[in-house]
């Protein structure tokens, strides 16, 4: 399956890590991660500019409506997340959130909207036996 993996980039890289073991975990699952840079450890952060931002965003929304299924790791509340999350459901492709409720309290919209597939999980071993059934 091509997936499109989405988690918070200037929303904050307090997991950074995490999505990087997640995002390994489906490529050794033989699934083509679009969006591996999400996990990578030295990111720019800071705005480029509205034209190397629109070059992102016409880049990341291309792969969302190619992609298979959507999988979102929200802890960590990212606005851009939240968009991309609401620009699959546009496109009526399948959209997975994960969050750890002893860390964060997920936004209505999303726990709201019955369209999303919501998996609060404890422990990481969780997300990953998660994941061996829905991929
Ligand atoms: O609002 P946020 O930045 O937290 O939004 C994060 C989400 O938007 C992620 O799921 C990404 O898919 C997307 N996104 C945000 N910034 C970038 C980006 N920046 N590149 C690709 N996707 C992005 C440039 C980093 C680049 C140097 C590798």
């Amino acid at each position: 399956m091509k997936i499109y993996f989405a988690g918070s980039i200037r929303g904050g890289r307090v997991d950074a890590e995490l999505y990087r073991r997640i995002i390994s975990h489906m490529q050794q699952m033989g699934h083509v991660v679009l969006t591996e840079h999400v996990g990578s450890g030295n990111l720019c952060l800071t705005e480029q500019g509205r034209d190397r931002d629109a070059a992102i965003y016409e880049q990341d929304t291309a792969w969302l409506r190619e992609s298979d299924v959507v999988i979102a790791e929200c802890t960590c509340p990212s606005l851009g997340v939240g968009y991309e999350l609401a620009y699959a459901e546009r496109f009526e492709i399948p959209v997975h959130i994960f969050y750890n409720p002893s860390k964060c309290a997920l936004s209505a919209m999303l726990t709201g909207d019955s369209y999303f597939h919501i998996h609060p999980y404890e422990k990481e071993e969780d997300i990953f036996t998660a994941l061996n059934n829905i991929l």
